[in-house]
């Protein structure tokens, strides 16, 4: 599939930073191993049975001083290195950029599904555009998986019961492999895909030319009449239940005087763990959808509860 390659290639706005602190940290361990070696060698020489040096008290040299700055000296060095990354690569990771391109990852036994924002989804592989951030929001249907793209150098665990971000930039067009990092079962070792990076006007045509799937907020709109919700959340309802409208991105006050911000993960929870979390001022009346929903219906679920907010009407 693809040729070997002693180092992966750099294909992400992150890569250049993380090769830097990957090869700052072989320069500067190679340099203290050379050292600590090459002591090695010559005090076995130098002081090997029978030859006529000093084995007294410590000279002059060897001091105290000499003791407490070596050690200084390759603290701080390594200390340098730590902060260095933290600050340039690690801290850059967490927030994605407003405005990227949200595109959700479900990983299962042993695939890969991935859904772009129109609804068009791909098995095992995922199309983006060069240059434009994007945003993985990603869920395990069973055991843990990792989303793991070397020519990238990014990787993430996922955790089922969790919702997984991840964003990176792609810079170069072409054809990447994922892999799955985490061993999964019996073919983990075939859960594989590949990430095509396109020039965005390339990214648009390929867009337009896939099979018009469901746009995922439409398919999630039929899931919650078909599943009860607007029974109770619908305008008309007998029973009191919080509005839907707006609700995205919005801080909630929850009955334990907590305030939590209405995310994906909050809504994906109120459908899978209503108990966890309940609304203040509201009965915990509604039942738990966990063993009636797989990833793709949660996915088309919150896209429709997120497009309600977009739009500021409806149930
Ligand atoms: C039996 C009535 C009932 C049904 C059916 C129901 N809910 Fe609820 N829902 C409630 C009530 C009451 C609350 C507020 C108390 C709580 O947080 O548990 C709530 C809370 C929520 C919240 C959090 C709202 C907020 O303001 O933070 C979301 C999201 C939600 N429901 C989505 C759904 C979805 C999606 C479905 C269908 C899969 C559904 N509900 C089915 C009664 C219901
Ligand atoms: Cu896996």
């Amino acid at each position: 599939m693809n040729e070997f390659r002693f180092f992966p290639q750099a294909a992400s706005s992150d890569a250049p930073q993380t090769d830097a602190i990957y090869f700052g940290l072989v320069i500067v361990s190679g340099a203290v191993v050379l050292v600590v070696a090459t002591l090695i060698v010559v005090f076995a020489i130098r002081y090997r049975r029978g030859t006529r040096v000093g084995r007294g008290a410590a000279s002059s040299l060897a001091s105290r001083e000499f003791e407490i700055g070596w050690t200084l000296a390759t603290l701080l060095a390594f200390l340098g290195i730590f902060s260095w990354a933290a600050a340039q690569d690690f801290v850059q990771l967490r927030p994605p950029p407003p405005g990227a391109l949200a595109i959700d990852v479900v990983a299962k036994q042993w695939m890969w599904k991935t859904q772009h924002p129109g609804g068009q989804s791909e098995i095992n592989s995922l199309h983006i555009p060069a240059h434009q951030p994007v945003r993985l929001l990603m869920h395990s249907q069973d055991v843990i998986h990792s989303f793991f793209v070397p020519a990238f150098r990014v990787k993430k665990d996922i955790v089922p019961g969790h919702t997984e971000e991840l964003w990176f930039e792609a810079t170069t067009p072409g054809t990447y492999p994922l892999f799955c990092s985490e061993y999964c079962g019996t073919d983990h070792a075939r859960m594989l895909g590949d990430i095509v990076v396109m020039a965005p006007q390339d990214y648009g045509r390929w867009l337009a030319g896939q099979p018009q799937g469901d746009d995922l907020a439409k398919a999630g709109e039929g899931l919650f009449r078909e599943l009860g919700c607007s029974g109770c959340h619908g305008e008309n309802a007998r029973v009191r239940a919080p509005p839907l409208a707006g609700l995205f991105g919005r801080p909630v006050p929850l009955s334990d005087g907590r305030i939590v911000v209405a995310d994906e993960a909050y809504i994906r929870d109120s459908i899978l763990l209503p108990k966890k979390d309940i609304v203040a001022g509201y009965e915990a009346i509604m039942p738990s959808f966990s063993s009636r929903l797989d990833e793709g219906d949660l996915t088309k679920l919150v896209a429709y509860i997120r497009s309600l907010a977009a739009q500021g009407a409806g149930p």
